[in-house]
């Protein structure tokens, strides 16, 4: 049995607050910072069980609030392929934040214990990394304190502090750890190194493009792109860095960053926007993408956001493929009911390429993507990546080119592979494919963009008594409940030219969200304002 004396005096000195509920929701845990001590350390010990579960096999914490504003903080549990923790686990790290005192606690654990059938007396390891926020220090003390005190006794309990780091940078280690270093070496180095690499490989005999002005979110992402594009080297990227300040209080995501980018649809803090630049913003963690540009013509900001991306990528990789004579290999893309229905168009009838609709959150897509041999997944706020499967990753390597330029397409998909981060969206491994399309095609944003052109759209948040009350199917497309609310709804849709609109409740704010597209703008934001008032 488990030795838990240190473990509960330990625990003493990180008491859960009272009145606070908490719930490990689509993002993990996420709220004000001061309000997390007890989670961090309660989710060491969900780390170390799910580990011990896993045969020893290495768990993530990724501390961060994403976009969030700066006083928040969150924190997020990392399964050993590098994917966000299983979801079956997620009542148990809701279960373990909640309990009131010591006792209610072990006893949790005890429940865990036995669901699971885990052996105690196996080993468990922790890695962990936090983003930039002030109130990350404070809480890394805790989670120590937890994995030191249950490491004491008979358990053997390691971990290892990676310190500040991107989220896909900490996905990336774990996964590197679990495969022994057959992902890549599991350090910020054999990061730079694996993704630097394919990159130079991708980009190698092509004339570089013009800098790419980066908005940083003035978070993680600063520092650690800094680091990357002094690895890849100016011959091959060049990047100015802008909102990089990770040391004025109160400027992490204020006013800038890809969240903001999106929802304002306008360019950020410090950005003037200047036709001739190139932009690109990423949030507060770097696990979220958006490019945006100003027009030459109607000098207004253009926004090329996930969805952009999923195109983009999907385009080149359908080529790659048929060059490389690899027919059998299936291209997918996955969206959300957030996709813009221009780009879901253009995706099947132009791209001709398969696509599923998968429900919000991230790990949704992950596993519908997996479904496809290269999967590529973005939801249109920027998170997505590229997934080659198993078959995909045989075929790649086995398969014998019968002319040069199949040679050349094989190997240019193999570096890809190798370039993608394929274990969670990536703003760096994202970054770094755009630029190698972009540089391949030698487009410009305003010719990429070009591909299609969005159908006007408006997303509306709506404060209702309990949002528990709505219900959604299919992806969240449609209510069932409140009853008798979606044919309302249909009826209201059939009479907008490409309308369309669907409500579900936020998984990370107590709102409903709604969200409308129609022909033109003045229909998108009646039929938007329209069903708001329906949900009221
Ligand atoms: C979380 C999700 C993100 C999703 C967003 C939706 C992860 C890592 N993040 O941030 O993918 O787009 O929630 O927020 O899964 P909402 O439920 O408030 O609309
Ligand atoms: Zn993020």
């Amino acid at each position: 049995p488990l030795d838990l004396s240190a473990f509960i005096q330990a625990s003493f000195k990180h008491p859960k607050p009272a009145n606070v509920t908490y719930t490990y929701g689509t993002a993990g845990f996420r709220l004000r910072g001061e309000l997390l001590d007890s989670v961090i350390f309660r989710m060491g010990v969900l780390a170390v069980l799910r580990s011990k579960k896993m045969d020893g096999r290495t768990i993530g914490i990724m501390l961060t609030a994403s976009h969030n504003p700066e006083p928040d903080n969150g924190v997020k549990l990392v399964d050993p392929r590098g994917e966000m923790l299983d979801t079956q686990w997620e009542p148990y790290a809701t279960e373990l934040a909640n309990a009131a005192d010591e006792t209610a606690l072990t006893r949790a654990m005890q429940k865990i214990i036995e669901e699971k059938h885990i052996d105690v007396g196996k080993p468990a390891h922790v890695v962990f990394g936090r983003d930039t926020r002030p109130t990350g220090p404070a809480l890394i003390q805790a989670l120590t304190e937890c994995l030191e005190a249950l490491g004491g006794g008979t358990t053997k309990v390691t971990f290892q502090d990676y310190g500040i780091l991107t989220t896909p940078q900490l996905h990336y280690i774990v996964r590197c750890i679990n495969t022994q270093g057959a992902y890549g070496q599991p350090t910020v180095e054999g990061y730079y190194e694996k993704l630097g690499a394919a990159y130079k490989k991708l980009v190698q005999g092509h004339r570089r493009l013009s800098p790419l002005v980066v908005d940083c979110a003035n978070g993680v992402g600063a520092p650690k792109l800094r680091e990357l594009a002094r690895h890849i080297g100016e011959d091959h990227l060049l990047v100015r860095l802008v909102n990089a300040d990770t040391e004025t209080p109160g400027q992490l995501n204020h006013q800038c960053g890809a969240d903001f980018v999106k929802t304002q649809q306008n360019f950020p803090a410090h950005i003037e926007g200047h036709p001739k630049e190139r932009y690109a913003a990423l949030d507060g963690d770097a696990d979220r993408l958006v490019y945006f540009y100003m027009d030459e013509k109607d000098r207004t900001f253009k926004l090329l956001d996930g969805d952009k991306i999923s195109g983009l990528a999907a385009m080149f990789i359908k080529d790659l493929t048929r060059n490389a004579g690899l027919e059998n290999i299936t291209v997918g893309v996955v969206q959300t009911a957030y996709a813009n229905g221009s780009s879901t168009n253009y995706l099947k009838d132009v791209l001709q390429v398969p696509v599923t609709c998968a429900q919000t959150g991230v790990k949704h897509l992950h596993h519908e993507a997996e479904k496809y041999d290269i999967g590529v997944y973005f939801e249109a706020n920027g998170h997505g990546t590229v997934l080659f499967n198993h078959p995909a990753t045989q075929a790649l390597a086995e398969t014998r080119a019968r002319s040069p330029a199949q040679a050349e397409a094989l190997d240019q998909l193999k570096a890809l592979s190798e370039l993608i981060n394929q274990t969670v969206g990536d703003a760096f491994s994202d970054i770094l494919l755009v630029e190698v399309i972009l540089t391949h095609r030698q487009w410009s944003l305003s010719q990429w963009d070009h591909a299609y052109t969005d159908l006007p759209n408006r997303l509306v948040k709506v404060v209702v008594g309990d949002r528990a009350a709505f219900r959604t199917t299919n992806a969240d497309t449609q209510l069932v409940e409140p009853a008798g609310l979606q044919e309302k709804i249909n009826e209201l849709v059939a009479k907008y030219r490409a309308g369309r609109s669907f409500v579900r409740p936020s998984g990370t704010e107590d709102v409903v969200r709604v969200y409308a597209e129609a022909g033109n703008r003045h229909e998108c934001d009646q039929l938007a304002f329209k069903v708001a008032g329906m949900v009221f």
